[in-house]
């Protein structure tokens, strides 16, 4: 797929970065909406701490996680497959609303709780090949603001990074996941819980 294939129309929708596309709006939930967001799935979802095998250990994920989308579309990560749970009344308005703003179908999301400043995500970058060659990530975060850090693979010292905060919508796209890593790194500073949600396409 053409790197700018679901781009949603207009020139200034996304701002290019080096080798890749990004869309960040703080506010992009109006506040009410974005409390209700959290309040709502922070107790209905089906969290889980999963673990991950690292050279012969078992090693728990610093944070909790659920998988939700179409049931048909499993989703593998970190050495783990996760089966969706189908889609919530809320969880399914929000996945048609950024349907709608990306031009595509997202079906399938990806939720993090980060329980405080403790609850981290280390580097990565999203390119398991049910994504497709250059995917579109929807990423919306509640509560807490955490601070999201990108930094090339190929010099980790051009970095960048954005404050997410309460009802902020990042967008990557583009060649963005072939050229750069991203982390939630553990913070000294106390901060509040926070809930991300990741849409994604699995092909
Ligand atoms: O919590 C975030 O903002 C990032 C989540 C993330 O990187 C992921 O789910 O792949």
């Amino acid at each position: 797929m053409n790197d700018l294939f679901s781009q949603p129309e207009g020139d200034e929708f996304y701002t290019k970065i080096q080798d890749g596309l990004i869309h960040f709006q703080q506010g992009f939930l109006p506040r009410e909406k974005a409390d209700y967001m959290f309040q709502t799935l922070r107790d209905n979802i089906k969290w889980k701490q999963e673990s991950m095998n690292m050279y012969g250990k078992q090693v728990m994920f610093p944070r909790l996680t659920a998988w939700y989308g179409d049931t048909d579309r499993p989703y593998s990560f970190s050495g783990i497959t996760l089966q969706p749970h189908p889609w919530t009344p809320e969880l399914n308005n929000l996945q048609e609303q950024l349907d709608s703003l990306c031009s595509i179908h997202f079906n399938s999301l990806l939720l993090n709780f980060y329980r405080n400043e403790k609850d981290s995500i280390g580097w990565h970058q999203d390119a398991e090949k049910e994504l497709g060659v250059n995917p579109i990530i929807a990423s919306i975060s509640l509560g807490g603001t955490r601070r999201f850090q990108l930094r090339r693979k190929d010099d980790h010292t051009n970095k960048m990074h954005f404050d997410l905060g309460h009802g902020s919508l990042l967008i990557m796209a583009g060649a963005l996941q072939h050229h750069w890593q991203h982390a939630i790194n553990k913070s000294t500073v106390p901060c509040g819980e926070r809930i991300n949600l990741t849409f994604r396409t699995i092909k």
